[in-house]
């Protein structure tokens, strides 16, 4: 690292306020992001996760439905999306969603993530009924559910404020949101990447609502595409602070791009290297988050292991029938074994844990699992 004196003295003030469990503005974030070497940024890192969740890594099991893939939009990113004329595009039928839910059921799965293309055709009773075929069917499956770009639309169709369509969906059997539809809040990159879709202010409307329901939810970034640090940094700033108003958040987690079958083809995936900054980054600016999550279906299991030791706390889970970064050219499994996950999380030196989406304890034999105390690390609240 080649810092002259001026910037050798920001660092150190830096890593004092890290010490002290201070703030980190906008400015210093640019700095980190721009100057400092990989290494520094994961000691600073894993001293916040350390202190806010001990040598614990979180995993869930979880499964995926994507119930359509159809969607009205066309972010520049999305190698998930098809026409409506498309042979690739699908729907699901009540049966087949009944069928993942059995899966679900099967495997022991405590959560079910939904989330999937704004169809044409398709009203805001069908999305309404995908939560409840579910709800029906497994009443105990925790329900995660439709980005703020979803329920914005749903909005839009059924000309009701956000409020009555969060309200319409935890009757269904909503239990909290999905992180998806952050992309980059900057407009300067997002009327590049996805100008039609809901906006940042929009983003953030949908999750305060949510916030104000009782509602938890998570936040996402969209990083390693036409983004620069100004961006990566406003994004997390932007979060912070409606974290701060609402404490709703619960994880963050950094989505590599995956450019194959996109719009952006151009671009070189981000190396390894750049996804463990985007880590590390966002365990020094997000504060007031308790969990970050190295999501290994689009960071591969090795650099997923290794950013236990640059911030995050978390590997999301299992995962089984993913889609959206497979479309997009992931070449990781498409499902990993608990057995795999606690491999993955012991060799990195970390305690696995199994939680709820809502960061309880799980208590599993076999497909059984009950509910047990909540995990006690010093972020636990
Ligand atoms: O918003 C789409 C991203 C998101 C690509 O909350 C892409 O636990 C990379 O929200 N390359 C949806 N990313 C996925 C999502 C999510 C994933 C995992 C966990 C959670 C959670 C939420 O996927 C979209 C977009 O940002 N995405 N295409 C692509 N080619
Ligand atoms: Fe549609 Fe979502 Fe893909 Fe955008 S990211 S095109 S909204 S499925």
């Amino acid at each position: 690292m080649n810092l002259n004196q001026t910037e050798q003295q920001q660092l150190d003030l830096i890593t004092r306020k890290v010490e002290a469990g201070e703030r980190i503005t906008f400015d210093e974030g640019v700095f980190l992001d721009e100057k400092v070497d990989i290494l520094t940024l994961g000691a600073l890192a894993n001293q916040i996760r350390e202190r806010k969740n001990g040598n614990f890594a979180f995993y869930n099991t979880n499964i995926h439905l994507n119930p359509t893939n159809v969607c009205v939009y066309r972010c520049k990113f999305c190698a998930f999306r098809a026409d409506l004329k498309s042979p690739r595009g699908y729907t699901f039928t009540d049966d087949m969603i009944r069928e993942r839910v059995q899966e679900a059921r099967t495997t022991g799965a405590t959560e079910i993530h939904v989330v999937g293309g704004l169809h044409h055709q398709k009203k805001f009773d069908w999305y309404l009924n995908v939560v409840r075929v579910i709800h029906e069917e497994y009443p105990e499956l925790h329900i995660k559910a439709w980005t703020p770009v979803e329920i914005n639309w749903f909005s839009f169709m059924t000309k009701k404020p956000t409020r009555w369509v969060l309200e319409q969906m935890m009757e269904a059997g909503l239990s909290s949101m999905p992180g998806g539809g952050a992309e980059i809040f900057h407009p300067e990159v997002r009327e590049q990447i996805c100008e039609h879709k809901a906006d940042a202010e929009s983003w953030f409307e949908v999750h305060h609502e949510a916030h104000n329901l009782g509602l938890r939810s998570n936040a996402t970034i969209l990083y390693g595409h036409y983004e620069q640090a100004k961006h990566r940094i406003d994004h997390l700033c932007r979060l912070r602070e409606l974290q701060d108003e609402t404490g709703g958040f619960q994880t963050f987690i950094p989505l590599a791009f995956h450019p194959e079958n996109t719009g952006m083809s151009e671009i070189h995936k981000p190396s390894g290297l750049m996804d463990l900054k985007v880590i590390a980054l966002s365990r020094i600016m997000l504060d007031n988050f308790d969990h970050i999550k190295a999501y290994w279906i689009m960071l591969g299991e090795k650099t997923a292991q290794t950013a236990l030791s640059f911030g995050a706390d978390d590997l999301d889970g299992t995962v089984v029938h993913e889609l959206i970064y497979h479309d997009a050219g992931a070449k990781t499994p498409e499902g990993l074994t608990v057995e795999q996950l606690h491999r993955l999380i012991n060799e990195a030196g970390r305690i696995p844990v199994e939680r709820d989406t809502l960061y309880r304890h799980i208590v599993r034999e076999g497909a059984d699992w009950s509910v047990g105390e909540p995990i006690l690390t010093s972020a636990a609240s």
